[in-house]
């Protein structure tokens, strides 16, 4: 039997519904717009991205950057939140700067969503604030991401909004892919709180390779692509073997077909 086709290719004219829902029932594993941003916008960008002065090195994996606020690292840290939220509408600005004069391909997938999905597409506000949109994450040689997943609703257990999301999407824009390397990887599991402690790696946040079966994707990205796939399903990002991967991304939120869509970052 071949193998089932766990890749949709689609121009933004043809993208539809129906690929998101394919998306959100685990039919198919990602979704795919290639050239969605145009090199041209993409070299731009990179170059912003790399000179921000908000660019900043994780501390714990000093060759994995990123340029704007995540919500996730708030979890733990109350004023770390209150700042995120403080600076909700400054980012929004400053990233749509990345692009400025052409269009961002982070508004560009919001006004693609809005237009594809019945309910359409609008900010998350699971604190009764909108939340923060579009982050780029810099890879350099060496770095990597071990598997894992990404699930607000397991993030803020405490949230009654939180817990109304079905599942999660990530939404990539590789305005800057690795040369070699820096693969994503995309996997059929999505494993719970249990499942997922018995096979994690002790020492670091991700998953075992060996504890879990192979990838059932691997992805190279190519300049300006655009790749939604389950973020609540493991996922990984092979190592960069040389040069500088930037991706631009945001999550979005499914509560339900006739529910909006929701994004965030
Ligand atoms: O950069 C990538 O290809 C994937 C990064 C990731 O883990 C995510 O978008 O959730
Ligand atoms: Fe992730």
């Amino acid at each position: 039997m071949a193998p089932k086709n766990l890749e949709l290719t689609r121009d933004p004219e043809s993208f539809s519904s129906e690929d998101l829902l394919a998306l959100f029932r685990g039919q198919v594993l990602c979704v795919r717009i290639p050239s969605f941003c145009p090199v041209e916008v993409c070299s731009v960008m990179s170059e912003r991205i790399q000179n921000h002065h908000t660019l900043a090195y994780y501390p714990h994996a000093p060759e994995i950057g990123r340029v704007m606020n995540a919500f996730y690292e708030g979890n733990s840290d109350p004023t770390k939140r209150e700042q995120y939220y403080q600076g909700v509408r400054q980012a929004t600005f400053e990233f749509r700067n990345f692009s400025w004069p052409y269009l961002n391909p982070m508004d560009h997938l919001r006004l693609l969503l809005e237009d594809a999905w019945p309910a359409g597409a609008i900010r998350e506000n699971i604190h009764g604030r909108p939340m923060a949109f579009g982050l780029a994450q810099l890879f350099k040689k060496g770095a990597c991401a071990l598997p894992h997943q990404d699930f607000l609703r397991m993030d803020e257990p405490e949230n009654e909004r939180a817990q109304t999301l079905i599942t999660q999407v990530t939404a990539l824009v590789y305005v800057q892919p690795a040369e070699p390397g820096g693969n994503l990887q995309l996997w059929r599991e999505h494993y719970n709180h249990d499942e997922f402690m018995l096979r994690k790696n002790q020492d670091t946040y991700g998953l075992d390779y060996n504890k879990i079966p192979p990838p059932a994707v691997e992805i190279t990205p190519q300049t300006g692509d655009l790749v939604l796939a389950d973020s609540t399903k493991a996922h990984a990002v092979t190592k960069v073997e040389e040069g500088l991967r930037i991706a631009v991304n945001c999550f979005l939120g499914f509560r339900g077909i006739q529910e909006p869509l929701t994004f965030w970052s």
